[in-house]
């Protein structure tokens, strides 16, 4: 049986990007798109309907509040996916990886995929030295505390309809990522990472690329990774 797949990308202002990312989706994967914004000022949704991608619009900011967003629209569909797959909308993941992410959960029955930069490869200057060093202090912090193995926080990431109900996310904000794969050890959920390529974003950072972005969701990892034991 072919699992039905809808994918989530949150995003704010990336009208150069977006469509890019949608076109490298392999359509034949995947059933709904949701692009789930934040109230972009520039023409990102305009682009993404373009794309015949589903919208959804997320008046309170924040990348975890736009999932969460996505998630809401997910629920209220008559028949619900197998899997979710998450993904960014700058073009900085390759979309096209999308059958090897989802494979493990397909073949191998794992509930939770994380793409992993770490293990692939990243383009030089696609990640900021403070979000690798971010990534390997959380990922070590999760092994010590959790006994999971990880290697990044990675934005792609593919995990099981019903594993992610379980979790009771509710990160509003740049915790996201590392709220799910701790609640996922908690859970003690079947994981694994698929190594994934990572390339410069198009369009300017929101939050590595920023002092204050990167201080904000530096801080959120880690205190979601104490305040979740
Ligand atoms: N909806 C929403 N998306 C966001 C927000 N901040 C960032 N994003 C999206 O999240 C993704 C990652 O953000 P980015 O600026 O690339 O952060 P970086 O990869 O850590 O440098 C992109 O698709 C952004 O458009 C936000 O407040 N709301
Ligand atoms: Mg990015």
């Amino acid at each position: 049986m072919t699992p039905v797949i809808d994918v989530i990308i949150p995003v704010f202002n990336e009208e150069d990007s977006i469509g890019k990312v949608l076109d490298e989706i392999p359509p034949y994967l995947v059933r709904n798109i949701i692009v789930c914004d934040n109230g972009s000022t520039d023409r990102t949704k305009e682009v993404a309907k373009n794309k015949k991608a589903i919208t959804v619009t997320q008046s309170i900011k924040g990348y975890g509040n736009a999932c969460l967003k996505g998630m809401e629209y997910i629920a209220k569909l008559d028949i619900h996916p197998d899997i979710v797959v998450f993904l960014d909308g700058d073009y900085s993941d390759f979309p096209e990886e999308m059958p090897e992410l989802i494979r493990p959960i397909v073949e191998d029955n794992k509930d939770l995929v994380i793409g992993s930069r770490a293990l692939g490869q990243m383009e030089k200057g696609s990640m900021m030295p403070q979000q690798i060093f971010g990534n390997w202090l959380a990922t070590n912090l999760i092994r010590i505390i959790y006994n999971y193995e990880f290697t990044d926080l990675g934005p792609f990431r593919a995990i099981k309809y019903q594993r992610l109900l379980e979790l009771k996310m509710e990160d509003k904000t740049f915790g996201w990522t590392v709220e799910m794969q701790v609640k996922a050890a908690k859970n003690r959920l079947t994981t694994c990472e698929q190594p994934v390529r990572y390339r410069k974003r198009i369009g300017k950072s929101k939050v590595s690329g920023t002092i204050r972005g990167s201080v904000l969701a530096g801080h959120k990892i880690l205190w979601t990774i104490f305040k979740l034991i």
